[in-house]
């Protein structure tokens, strides 16, 4: 509806004309367009600062100091993701100059913000006209008193993201990103109109409090202003229009506005006869078009179009959730609102392809976390048939006092009231993990008083949604520590218990998980379950096929969502189930292998698809379908393990077909079955390209899917002249193969020398400590390069690494970053425990000697370059005789260590 009235005003004319003449021709009921509601965004021309200002000082913008830029906007879209600890979380300033035309001085003008983080002021020439705290919901102001008409107007917002204790969220997962990050836009009404003051509601509110397949009640409630100082007769007609635009059914209502009453409601009721359902698989939409007119001469004042969908539901606590009186497996995911290099700042059409991602995969479930996103995201639901839940942002904990519940509350009614008549909708949510950061010990006495603060604090936001909208669900998902939860009583507050829960992990092994949904299923029998988020970290760049917890590889990821998504399936009570997260995410503080992101998406950043969103495909999809898994690995490496020439490693492949056959460069490999979704084969990949075909038959013919992949063969006898050496690179103390997609590089898991052959000697694989066991790799962001993975692993006491190549000039690269450090990090909360032990920092210091030579004496890693730095040094190596190279560590002080090395022929 709003895009429709997206027009410049000049354009606005010729529409009219057109429409006009449509008009004529139609065959369906519609009302003429007229001037009562114009809507158009006002997203360029801005200027921004970064800082604070003074606002008497007359503004130009021409000065240094602003930055022309477009909304959508945010000032940490760079901050947040470089190698400085933090980002800017204070003032900056945004300005426009707005001209609005004469015609509007007899009409009512509202700003509407979709999205600013977190605190807005705005000013119109000079004047203060209001405050919007909370970074996620949406905002109207009444600007009319202040316009110059015809004239040069200056709008500016004073925004800040600095951190309000009484403001959710406190803390989060997440990167706070600055800014006015979603639409703006001006909206102009005639003097009665529907509320635009209403906490940014469209001022209509539809329910069906019974639906049968036979009969649906429909209740629509307008709220209306009449901003004009006269007593006004008005004409209410409200149509419910089905999908094709025919009239189902309408009435209309006189009503009188008394003088300047700022809102009346007016109340109708509708039923409707063998309503066509909506569904996912049928997300039919009825649409409810409500026209105000003033009954004295019949000239529209404003109108609208909501969207209707029929649907019952219910929650159950044994058999799970129901649409429409039939089961259904809710499905899908949570949804973060960034994308790569751009922050949270995304135009529309990004939504949008995210809700499609979604829909593709075979979702039918989407909860929007942790906060209240952009409107077309509950738009899309309603659309594609993605059944949803939103919730306000508390996060992790609260602070106990009035002004924190206030704007909780008031949060909560901004969330109820502009997301009301979504059908998609179907639970509101507060207070994620609530009890996983409490500012006291839970047991102390001070903790327990903190914990009757939350229970009140929950008990007043789930009364007010109750109150708002009975006819929806509430629920409060937590992290997976039961007894806290229940003990507290939060788990019989809301109506549905969601659960975050990541057992093989943070922690623990996949079977806990399991473990963990029987309990609640008997110890809260009646109350119905969501797992609210399960997932791992993966990073495309890395493979292995040794899968170990925390070592950020596709395959580890792909096993964990293998298992957990067996065990919802299994279980009916398991109402349903929202993987973290649809798409990678920015979270500052993090290092792992991508820092300054949560790498637990099923997409990436830039939204190419991990090989976890393509098993989901298979499980969920109708189609048919094959796919290969590892994907994005196209370069790949490996040491010769098969005669004459090639190195045989396994390659996955989705499917819901019963079988499938592999070709390997035109060879068939045969045929597997397929089991659960999935198959492995063994491929003799050899030197160079690598052609490989995946072929299902169905009923309606053979499908397939296609994969080249660049092998990089490694010798064990590096002189074999069949097999010419030219490079290798290596990760020390890893199992991991990790891809470098910038340089097309692949960098292989390291070996143990054998004679004439390559490898390390001595020493052991770093393991980092956490309290929940050791991890194969640092988490810390190492500083200085893109290549974090490279240096996050390392062998400890390495003596000596050794090559038996033949003669020829080579370069070495030696690759290092001390892993042990005193540097001070933030513990992530939300690691669950699974925190790092530090370890004790020892002096390290040792020599280098390639061939005999000295190349380092005393290398002193933290002492000449710092901790958690990259260094990597190259080496000219000449070699003349038969005795390869041989590079030795020379402890002086602790044990020497070696993070990577590439080792390069030039001839
Ligand atoms: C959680 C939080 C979420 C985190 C996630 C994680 O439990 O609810 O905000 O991002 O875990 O990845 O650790
Ligand atoms: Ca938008």
């Amino acid at each position: 509806m709003r895009s429709t009235r997206n027009f410049s005003i000049l354009k606005h004319v010729k529409i009219l004309s057109l429409f006009a003449l449509v008009w004529c021709f139609a065959t369906v009921a519609v009302w003429a367009q007229n001037d009562s509601r114009l809507t158009r965004s006002i997203n360029e021309s801005w200027y921004f600062h970064k800082g604070e200002i003074s606002l008497e000082s007359k503004m130009d913008f021409n000065d240094t100091g602003w930055q022309p830029i477009a909304i959508p906007h945010t000032w940490n879209n760079v901050d947040a993701t470089d190698d400085e600890p933090g980002y800017y979380r204070g003032e900056a300033w945004y300005g426009k100059t707005l001209f609005i035309p004469e015609q509007f001085a007899k009409q009512h003008t509202f700003l509407c913000f979709e999205g600013v983080n977190q605190v807005a002021d705005v000013f119109l020439n000079g004047n203060w006209v209001g405050q919007h705290k909370g970074g996620y919901t949406r905002f109207n102001f009444d600007i009319t008193p202040y316009i110059s008409y015809s004239a040069k107007n200056q709008l500016m917002v004073k925004v800040s993201n600095a951190h309000d204790k009484h403001i959710p969220p406190l803390s989060a997962d997440f990167t706070f990103f600055g800014g006015i990050y979603r639409d703006v836009y001006l909206l102009h009404v005639s003097d009665v109109h529907f509320a635009c003051d209403d906490n940014a509601s469209s001022g209509i509110y539809i329910s069906t409090p019974s639906v049968s397949k036979e009969l649906a009640e429909i209740n629509i409630k307008s709220l209306i202003s009449n901003q004009s100082s006269k007593q006004r007769h008005i004409k209410l007609e409200n149509r419910i229009l089905d999908h094709n635009g025919k009239i189902v059914v309408s009435k209309v209502k006189q009503q009188t506005l008394t003088k300047e009453e700022t809102k009346q409601l007016v109340f109708e009721s509708f039923n409707l006869e063998s309503p066509e359902l909506w569904a996912p698989d049928n997300p039919y939409l009825y649409r409810v078009h409500t026209k105000l007119e003033d009954a004295d001469n019949g000239a529209v004042l404003d109108e609208l179009i909501q969207p209707l969908g029929i649907r019952w539901f219910e929650f159950t606590a044994d058999s799970g959730f129901f649409l429409n009186g039939q089961y259904l497996k809710l499905i899908g995911t949570n949804r973060h609102q960034d994308y790569l290099q751009k922050g949270n700042a995304l135009v529309d059409e990004m939504h949008i392809r995210d809700i499609r991602l979604l829909k593709e995969m075979g979702g039918n479930f989407l909860r929007i976390a942790h906060y209240p996103q952009d409107e077309k995201v509950l738009e899309m639901c309603d659309k594609l048939g993605i059944l949803a839940s939103v919730e306000i942002p508390i996060v992790n904990a609260i602070t106990e006092d009035h002004e924190f519940t206030e704007n909780a509350l008031q949060m909560t009614e901004e969330m109820v009231k502009q997301n009301f008549n979504h059908p998609a909708l179907i639970i509101w949510a507060y207070m994620n993990e609530v009890l996983l950061r409490p500012p006291f010990k839970l047991d102390s006495k001070r903790g327990k008083e903190y914990l009757q603060n939350v229970i009140k604090l929950a008990e007043k936001i789930e009364q007010k949604i109750r109150d708002e909208d009975p006819s929806r669900y509430t629920m409060i998902p937590n992290h997976g520590a039961f007894e806290r939860y229940v003990n507290s009583g939060l788990t019989s507050i809301p109506m549905v218990v969601g659960w975050n829960l990541y057992q093989g992990w943070y922690g623990g092994r996949f079977q806990d998980f399991e473990k963990y949904l029987e309990k609640h299923h008997q110890q809260l029998p009646d109350v119905p379950m969501i797992i609210t988020e399960y997932g791992a970290d993966v990073n495309p760049r890395l493979h292995t096929f040794h899968p170990e917890r925390f070592d950020y590889t596709v395959e580890y990821g792909n096993m964990l969502h293998a298992h957990y998504l067996q065990a919802i399936m299994d279980r009916a009570y398991v109402a349903g189930a929202t993987i973290w997260n649809l798409n990678d995410f920015y979270s500052e503080a993090r290092g792992y292998a991508l820092p300054h992101v949560n790498l637990k998406g099923i997409t990436g950043l830039n939204r190419e698809k991990k090989d976890t969103w393509w098993l989901y495909k298979a499980l969920l999809s109708e189609k048919p379908i094959v796919a290969f898994g590892q994907k994005h690995w196209k370069i790949r490496g490996g040491v010769l393990n098969k005669k004459p020439y090639s190195c045989v490693q396994p390659v996955e492949v989705y499917s819901n077909a019963k079988e499938v056959e592999l070709f390997h460069n035109g060879t068939s490999l045969g045929t597997n079955k397929i089991t659960n979704y999935k198959t492995t084969f063994d491929v003799p990949f050899e030197n160079g390209e690598n052609k490989l075909e995946a072929v299902a038959q169905t009923v309606s013919g053979s499908i397939r899917d296609m994969n080249t992949v660049d092998f990089r063969l490694i010798g064990s006898n590096l002189k074999d002249l069949k097999l010419p050496f030219s490079e290798m690179n290596v990760m020390l103390g890893s199992k991991r193969y990790y891809e470098n997609m910038k340089t097309a590089q692949v960098w292989i898991p390291e070996k143990e020398y054998t004679e004439g052959s390559w490898g390390y000697i001595g020493g052991q694989p770093y393991k980092a400590k956490t309290r929940f066991g050791a991890l194969p790799c640092s988490e810390l962001n190492i500083l200085n390069t893109d290549d974090d993975p490279l240096y996050q692993n390392q062998r400890v006491g390495i003596k000596e690494f050794k090559l038996d190549v033949p003669e020829g000039k080579y370069e070495l690269t030696l690759m290092w970053a001390e892993l042990v450090s005193d540097v001070e990090h933030e513990k992530l909360a939300y690691n669950l425990g699974n925190d790092k032990i530090n370890e004790e920092t020892k002096e390290r210091i040792f020599n280098v000697l390639i061939n005999g030579k000295y190349v380092e004496r005393n290398l002193n890693l933290t002492a000449d370059y710092g901790a958690e730095k990259a260094i990597s040094k190259k080496y000219k190596v000449v070699v003349t005789d038969n005795n390869g190279i041989d590079i030795r560590f020379e402890a002086v002080k602790g044990e020497p260590v070696l993070n990577a090395i590439r080792v390069y022929r030039s001839f």
